[in-house]
């Protein structure tokens, strides 16, 4: 028999056989985040720092991160002795660095798209980096050197031309060696010493010291996110971000082929990101013993963790979902859209392809989401939320744009143009109409 105690380290338990659509609606959504009070506190730092540039960034880093610094910037060549890593640390930076940059560089298409739609009209497409961007490294209860790989990686591919980074500084005024290490090995020109709202608004407008950039990419908590999306409704800015970011995710489907020590090992690497961090179980026709193994392995791994505080907090928000098959699983998974998606089932593989909306998948008792974290070569900057119905993760086209081309010859446009000049009548834009009328009269009395 299995001793349970009330100090034991949980997740709730629902059965799907046993829940009406409401319950199963609620179990999909994520815990609101409550935006206008978030917008309302962020909006005058933004303006701050719009307005007063340096000074306002070095006040506001001296009021939240309690650091007075006399330059908010550190300039590339970055200085060797502040960032100097032992051995055993820079070989792994620089294996993760090798692995990301692979699967980055892979899908960089840099050939031009050339077809032709009808005979002499050509249509082609080609990409270019978007010219300035700017890379958010959130600070809090963990240090992210990852995260300077993650989003610092696909815009050296990418071929942008200044990146900048941005992370708020330690109680000493410096950045974390590791941080910089990665900015200097993905070519960054500037890492900004500074975090939340006021770093996305000193990239947003520039200061005398911290470039304008096109583009704010990267995680961060409620006020970043909502100081990015702000910036980016101003027009003024003329700003863009990859994407609207919530707490962490996961979601393991696991039937019981799984190992229950992996399983709750997954679960709880998740959990320990933060207490908001979101652990989801869909357990398929688990045997009651399983189920137990697993949740048995969750509060003793909880237990022995140095952030057991966090996980405290964050795993009995968690829940298990008990469904009877796969399908039931998929439906579920899909319709939850995790940021990430770890299958610990038989023939893991296959079911890749029923996969409609995650982030990330980890296929297998062998790929934990840590591997994709650090070093396997996909990306951890993914969507959260739900968004993962519409966002792409964090990939090296985040760091690209699209430019179309088209040319017509004579007989290209004696082809076309016919067509066009009756659809700009239908539309009575006659100054379109005759554009192509101006030509097709010459071509034709040719
Ligand atoms: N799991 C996080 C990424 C990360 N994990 C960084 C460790 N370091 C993204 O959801
Ligand atoms: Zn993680």
């Amino acid at each position: 028999t299995i001793v349970t105690s009330k100090d034991d380290i949980k997740m709730q338990k629902f059965a799907l056989s046993d829940i009406d659509a409401t319950q199963r609606a609620s179990l999909l959504q994520r815990p609101i985040i409550g935006s206008d009070d978030i917008i309302a506190s962020v909006r005058p730092i933004v303006e701050d720092v719009r307005k007063r540039g340096d000074v306002a960034l070095i006040e506001y880093t001296a009021k939240f991160d309690g650091v007075q610094l006399e330059t908010p910037v550190i300039s590339a060549p970055f200085p060797p002795e502040f960032m100097k890593l032992d051995e055993i640390t820079r070989h792994a930076i620089d294996q993760a660095f090798d692995n990301i940059y692979r699967f980055h560089d892979a899908q960089y298409d840099r050939s031009t798209l050339i077809v032709e739609t009808m005979p002499g009209v050509t249509c082609s497409r080609f990409s270019r980096p978007i010219e300035r961007v700017g890379l958010y490294i959130p600070g809090g209860t963990a240090i992210l050197p990852s995260t300077t790989l993650m989003l610092g990686i696909p815009a050296k591919v990418a071929g942008c031309k200044e990146i900048v980074i941005a992370s708020p500084p330690r109680k000493d005024g410096t950045v974390v060696p590791e941080v910089l290490y990665v900015a200097h090995k993905v070519g960054a020109s500037k890492v900004v010493l500074a975090g939340g709202a006021q770093a996305i608004a000193a990239l947003a407008y520039g200061t005398d010291t911290v470039p304008k950039v096109d583009k704010i990419c990267g995680p961060g908590n409620q006020y970043v996110t909502a100081a990015k999306m702000l910036a980016q409704n101003d027009s003024s800015a003329m700003i863009s971000i990859d994407m609207p970011a919530g707490p962490s995710e996961l979601l393991v489907i696991a039937d019981n082929t799984s190992i229950p020590e992996y399983v709750a090992s997954d679960l709880l690497s998740q959990a320990e990101h933060g207490t908001d961090s979101q652990v989801v179980l869909v357990g398929v026709s688990l045997t009651p013993e399983h189920l137990s193994n697993i949740e048995r392995e969750i509060h003793e791994q909880a237990s022995r963790l140095p952030r057991v505080n966090i996980v405290r907090e964050s795993i009995p928000k968690s829940f298990i979902l008990e469904v009877n098959d796969m399908d039931e699983a998929m439906k579920f998974s899909n319709d939850y859209a995790p940021e990430h998606l770890i299958l610990h089932i038989e023939s893991a593989e296959r079911c890749v392809e029923k996969v409609q909306n995650a982030g990330s998948v980890f296929v297998g008792a062998y790929s934990p989401e840590s591997c994709g974290d650090y070093a396997s070569g996909t990306n951890h900057t993914l969507p959260t939320y739900g968004y993962a119905r519409m966002y792409s993760g964090v990939n090296t086209l985040t760091f690209l744009k699209h430019i179309t081309a088209q040319k017509l010859t004579k007989e290209g446009l004696k082809n076309l143009g016919h067509i066009v000049m009756r659809l700009a009548e239908i539309e009575g834009l006659e100054a379109h109409r005759n554009a192509v009328y101006v030509r097709v009269k010459d071509l034709e009395n040719n």
